[in-house]
């Protein structure tokens, strides 16, 4: 396949729902062009005019994709997932089995259109370290409905690779950013959670990440 790539992202130390695609491009091994767009950016050009290049829908992550003198714009983390997924099927984005996969899908769904006052309290600043703020009850919810639901995949599935539904899936892209934030704010977390999180923590593509978060906050960018 001689696809050609691009993947647009906003500034990576904020941009939680730009990391979620990379994680799983960086999971197909195939090479990628990536575009940084400066979020929280007023002046001219603005975030907006910048990301309305790209896409109408006004909002980072997008990624086009070139192939045999065609070209496809898609837009929104799930759906960008989905067509790497698709697309790659070695990679294995989705568990192979049915119902394992229709569970993966269940979490990728659950952090897509929940958890909104754990994005709220807890925004992702990647490469820096904050003390945990007072939280709200529905925080303290979310966190418990994140960690049980972790925990719940981890004892059945995660013997077979560590991550939530054995091999490396779409269901952890959709949570790194979830990890980066609780390690970021110091959430108190049970011994099968952190280890899952350290496990996520350390993958090349989650440093690589963090990497470049460091030098958006060294450039005063962040
Ligand atoms: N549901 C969308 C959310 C995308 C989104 O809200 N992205 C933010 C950055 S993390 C954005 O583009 N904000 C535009 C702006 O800051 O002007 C997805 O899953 O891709």
């Amino acid at each position: 396949m001689n696809a050609r790539y691009t993947l647009i992202v906003g500034t990576k130390d904020w941009s939680s729902w730009s990391l979620r695609p990379y994680m799983a491009l960086r999971a197909t091994a195939a090479p990628f062009i990536e575009t940084v767009i400066q979020l929280r950016r007023t002046e001219s050009p603005s975030t907006r005019e910048q990301i309305l290049k790209h896409s109408l829908a006004g909002r980072v992550p997008v990624l086009t994709i070139e192939e045999g003198g065609k070209s496809v714009t898609v837009w929104d983390s799930v759906a960008i997932c989905e067509t790497l997924a698709e697309r790659h099927p070695e990679a294995k984005l989705w568990p192979s089995d049915p119902f394992m996969r229709a569970e993966a899908r269940a979490y990728a769904a659950e952090m897509h259109s929940g958890f909104p006052d754990v994005r709220d309290q807890l925004s992702m600043d990647f490469a820096r370290r904050h003390p945990t703020p007072e939280l709200r009850d529905a925080t303290k919810d979310q966190i418990a409905r994140i960690i049980h639901a972790w925990t719940n995949a981890l004892e059945r599935f995660g013997k077979h690779g560590g991550f939530l539904f054995g091999e490396f899936s779409v269901a952890d892209c959709m949570y790194a950013p979830v990890v980066s934030r609780f390690i970021t704010y110091d959430v108190a977390l049970p011994k099968l959670a952190l280890e899952y999180a350290q496990r996520v923590m350390a993958l090349p593509a989650m440093q690589d990440w963090g990497a470049a978060s460091q030098k958006e906050i060294d450039a005063g960018i962040a």
